[in-house]
């Protein structure tokens, strides 16, 4: 049997006929060895050990001729056809990445607004203080201005040491909101004007869970004649019912902006709760003149909305450093 064994390893020409093979003489159930183990039972026990030995020998050789015959045939990999491979069997789902909530709600919101024919514009997220504070109204000895409450790009100790007489009050800074996108609208178009800015806005404030150190606004503009407080309680009304529901109440309460008057705080109610989204209000006459429109031919409104504070409301978030943890048990939830 070893003999023959042998033989037919040595005749195989292919992976296909060793695996065949090995199947008839060393295969676990219905191989000749197999048959031969059983026979064991039947031998004198005197002649058992004995038996045993030749029995060891004979499966040695046989896996070595066996493994010989492998190896001509190109390794043990069965002649490089992976006989373990299944073509059949359902394959692995690679982990595909997908788009981020903030992205998620940005490209929502922008729907919204667009039915309303407010169209897309952009800004830079380093802003010169004339677009982020001089145009909006904002004086030089303004609280919003102090370096403690805006990243500017230069320290006043880094100025000083360049020997520029710019100061402080001239070096770029991180934008602080979008407000800078309306300055940068109106200088370069007429009216009618109605236009929304989505964007990053930069703050040193510690993160809690409803404040992080950058975060996005909504920006939105309205000029033209005869635009009224009506018409923004009735577009912030609209965009409300279309993002959190038709159950949504808005609230507007008396607030100061530089660059609106008057100005309000606008609160959403949703869920029992009452919350602050934004500012907003009539755009103040001194902007107007600052970009060159004549205040006594146009009004407008405007508005600035947190986009993260949205997004929590309406996906039930709790804590805004989760949207940017990169925890991915929390975002593939999205
Ligand atoms: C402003 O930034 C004004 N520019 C809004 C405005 C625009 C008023 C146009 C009038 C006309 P305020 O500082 O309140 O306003 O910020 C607006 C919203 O941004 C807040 O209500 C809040 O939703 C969000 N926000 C402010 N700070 C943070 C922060 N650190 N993290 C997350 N969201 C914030």
């Amino acid at each position: 049997l070893e003999g023959e064994a042998a033989a037919a390893f040595d005749s195989a020409t292919d992976a296909e006929a060793l695996e065949e093979a090995r199947v008839r003489y060393l295969g676990a159930k219905k191989g000749a060895l197999k048959d031969v183990q059983k026979q064991m039972g039947g031998i004198d026990p005197s002649d058992r050990k004995d038996a045993g030995i030749r029995l060891n020998a004979f499966k040695a050789n046989v896996q070595t001729a066996f493994e010989e015959s492998q190896s001509r045939l190109g390794g043990g990999d069965s002649g490089g056809i992976d006989l373990t491979f299944d073509p059949t069997l359902p394959g692995v789902q690679p982990a595909i990445g997908h788009i981020h909530p903030i992205t998620q709600t940005i490209t929502h919101l922008t729907e919204i607004m667009g039915r309303m024919g407010f169209e897309a514009a952009e800004g830079p997220e380093v802003e010169d203080p004339h677009h982020n504070f001089v145009a909006l109204n904002i004086p030089e000895d303004h609280p919003a201005r102090d370096p403690l409450d805006n990243f500017y790009l230069s320290t006043a100790a880094s100025l000083a040491a360049s020997g520029s007489a710019k100061g402080i009050e001239g070096t770029q800074l991180l934008r602080s909101q979008t407000s800078t996108v309306q300055i940068r609208v109106m200088e370069t178009q007429q009216p009618p004007i109605r236009v929304i800015s989505l964007g990053r806005v930069y703050r040193p404030d510690a993160p809690d869970a409803t404040h992080f150190p950058m975060f996005h606004q909504m920006e939105g503009l309205y000029v033209d004649r005869n635009v009224t407080m009506a018409n923004l309680k009735t577009v912030l009304r609209v965009f409300a019912t279309n993002y959190l529901g038709d159950d949504v109440e808005i609230r507007f309460r008396p607030s100061f902006f530089p660059f609106t008057e008057p100005s309000v705080e606008v609160d959403f109610f949703w869920n029992g709760t009452w919350i602050e989204f934004g500012g907003a209000g009539m755009v103040d006459p001194a902007v107007f003149e600052a970009v060159g429109y004549d205040p006594e031919v146009y009004s407008g409104f405007a508005f600035g909305l947190g986009v993260e504070r949205l997004c929590m409301r309406r996906h039930s978030v709790t804590d805004i450093r989760d949207l940017y943890s990169g925890d991915l048990r929390f975002l593939s939830q999205f």
